[in-house]
C-alpha cells in the first residue's frame, strides 16, 4: 500500500486531480493571486517531509530525528532573507492569515487600534473586516482610495491615523493597482506611535524582483504568502527589515526576557498560533525562494508587468474602465457598471468561456460583495505559461467578445475553443502534475 502510486491506489481522487490539471492547462487562469508552481516545487510539497513533526525551530526542536529539516528549514530561512535583504524570518506560517495572526499576536492586544486598508476599496479580510478575528478582537478603522482617482492620498490617510491614534498602521491589498510610499507610511506611523506592517502577499515577487517599492526598510514588520507573484507552495512567511530592532523598540521598549523582536514572533508563530510546522511545504518555499533567486525571475516578473499593462491598454480602447485608470503592478480592477453587467454575471460567463477571474467590489461599490461591479484581472499566471504582450492582447478580445454578448451562449463556446487553442501554443504541465 505504501508504495502505491496514486492512481493505483485511490482511481477517484486520482481521476480528480487529472481532472483539474487538464483544467489549469487549457484555462486561461486570470485569477490575480494565482499562479503556476513548478514541478520541483510540487515534488518536494508532496515528499516524505510531510511525514515529519518539528515543533520549534532548527537546533531548538520538541521532537527527535529533525537532522534533515532543520537543514531545509535553514535553507529556506536563508534564501528568503537574501531575497529580500531581511535580517530576520519565519518561514512557518501555513498562511498569509495565519502570518497575519502571529503579526497580531505580537503587536496588538484585544481592543488595541488598528488603521487598515478598507477591504472594500482593495484591502484584506485580515485587516480589520468584522467577519474576520482582525476585526473581531480589535478596534478596526479603515482608510480607502480617492472617489475620484481610485488611489491613496497619504496626507488624508495621516489624518485619518491623527484621528485614531492606532497602535497598528497596516498597509497591503488584494485589489490596489499602485505601488505604495512606503516611507510617508512610516513618517505617519512614527506621527502618531505605531507600529508599521506591511502585507505584500500580492506583490511579493515583485518586490523581491526589485520592480515595485521595497517595504522592508519601512515597516516594522512584512508579511506574506508564498503563492502569488512570488509562484512558490501554498503558504505564509513573516519577515523583519535591517532597520526594525532599533525602530521597534523606541516604540515599545522590550521587556527584560525578549531578546529581539524576531524571537517575539517565532513565539508568536509556535506555540503561539500554530502547531508543527509543515515540513514539506517549508522544503517548498526553500526551492520556490532558489528559484526567485535566479536571474530569469526578474524576467518573468518585468513581463508580468508589461503584460498586466498591456491588457490594461486594451481594455481601456475598447471602452473598459479600469479603476484608477490603469495599473502598476501585476492586477486590475474593471468597473464594469458603464458595461451594464454585474461582477458576478462576468465571472459567470468569463468562467463558461474558459476564462477564469473573480468577481471584486470596486471602490465605493453600488451592488453587494456577493454580486458587485467588477472583477479583478491578474497576469502572473498566464505570463508563467510564456505568454507575452500580444497574447494578453488577445485574451482582452476574447474577454470583450463574452462581456459584450452575455446571453450569447454560442459566442462563450466559441470563446472557449479560442482559449483552449491559445493554451495548446503555451503548454504547462503534463497530463498530471505528480
Ligand atoms: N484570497 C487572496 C486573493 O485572492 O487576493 C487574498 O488572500
Amino acid at each position: 500500500m505504501l508504495n502505491k502510486r496514486l492512481s493505483e491506489q485511490d482511481p477517484e481522487v486520482f481521476s480528480l486531480v487529472e481532472k483539474e490539471t487538464d483544467r489549469q492547462n487549457q484555462n486561461a487562469e486570470m485569477i490575480a493571486s494565482e499562479n503556476f508552481a513548478s514541478k520541483a516545487v510540487m515534488e518536494a510539497m508532496g515528499s516524505a517531509l510531510t511525514n515529519k513533526y518539528a515543533e520549534g525551530l532548527p537546533g531548538k526542536r520538541y521532537y527527535g530525528g529533525c537532522k534533515f529539516v532543520d537543514v531545509v528549514e535553514d535553507l529556506a530561512r536563508d534564501r528568503a532573507k537574501t531575497l529580500f535583504g531581511a535580517d530576520w524570518v519565519n518561514v512557518q506560517p501555513h498562511s498569509g492569515a495565519q502570518a497575519n495572526a502571529a503579526v497580531y499576536l505580537t503587536f496588538m492586544k484585544p481592543g488595541d487600534k488598528l488603521l487598515g486598508f478598507d477591504l472594500s476599496h482593495g484591502g484584506h479580510l485580515t485587516h480589520g473586516s468584522p467577519v474576520n478575528f482582525s476585526g473581531i478582537m480589535y478596534d478596526a478603522h479603515f482608510y480607502g482610495v480617492e472617489k475620484e482617482t481610485g488611489r491613496l492620498d497619504m496626507n488624508k490617510i495621516r489624518e485619518k491615523a491623527k484621528e485614531v491614534k492606532p497602535r497598528m498602521l497596516s498597509i497591503g491589498a488584494s485589489a490596489y493597482t499602485r505601488d505604495f510610499d512606503y516611507e510617508a507610511f512610516r513618517d505617519i506611523a512614527d506621527e502618531v506611535g505605531a507600529f508599521l506592517w506591511m502585507d505584500m502577499a500580492h506583490t511579493a515577487g515583485l518586490i523581491a524582483a526589485k520592480l515595485l517599492n521595497d517595504p522592508l526598510p519601512w515597516a516594522h514588520v512584512t508579511t506574506t504568502t508564498t503563492h502569488k507573484t512570488l509562484r512558490g507552495p501554498r503558504g505564509g512567511m513573516i519577515l523583519v527589515g535591517r532597520d526594525t530592532e532599533n525602530t521597534i523598540g523606541k516604540i515599545a521598549p522590550k521587556s527584560g526576557r525578549v531578546k529581539n523582536w524576531g524571537e517575539v514572533l517565532d513565539g508568536a508563530v509556535f506555540p503561539g498560533t500554530q502547531g508543527g510546522p509543515l515540513m514539506h511545504v517549508i522544503a517548498a518555499k526553500a526551492v520556490a525562494f532558489g528559484e526567485a533567486l535566479q536571474p530569469d525571475f526578474k524576467v518573468y516578473q518585468q513581463q508580468v508587468l508589461k503584460n498586466a499593462k498591456a491588457m490594461a491598454g486594451a481594455l481601456t480602447e475598447m471602452g473598459y474602465n479600469l479603476v484608477s485608470g490603469g495599473t502598476d503592478n501585476h492586477l486590475l480592477l474593471i468597473d464594469l457598471r458603464n458595461k451594464n453587467i454585474t461582477g458576478t454575471t462576468a465571472e459567470n460567463i468569463l468562467g463558461a468561456a474558459e476564462i477564469t477571474v473573480n468577481k471584486n467590489m470596486v471602490p465605493f461599490d453600488t451592488e453587494s460583495p456577493f454580486v458587485t461591479s467588477g472583477i479583478r484581472v491578474g497576469a502572473p499566471a498566464m505570463t508563467t505559461r510564456g505568454m507575452k504582450e500580444p497574447e494578453f492582447e488577445y485574451l482582452a478580445k476574447l474577454m470583450d467578445q463574452v462581456l459584450s454578448n452575455p446571453t450569447d451562449e454560442q459566442m462563450h463556446h466559441k470563446t472557449a475553443q479560442e482559449v483552449k487553442a491559445l493554451c495548446e501554443r503555451f503548454p504547462l504541465y503534463d497530463a498530471v502534475a505528480i
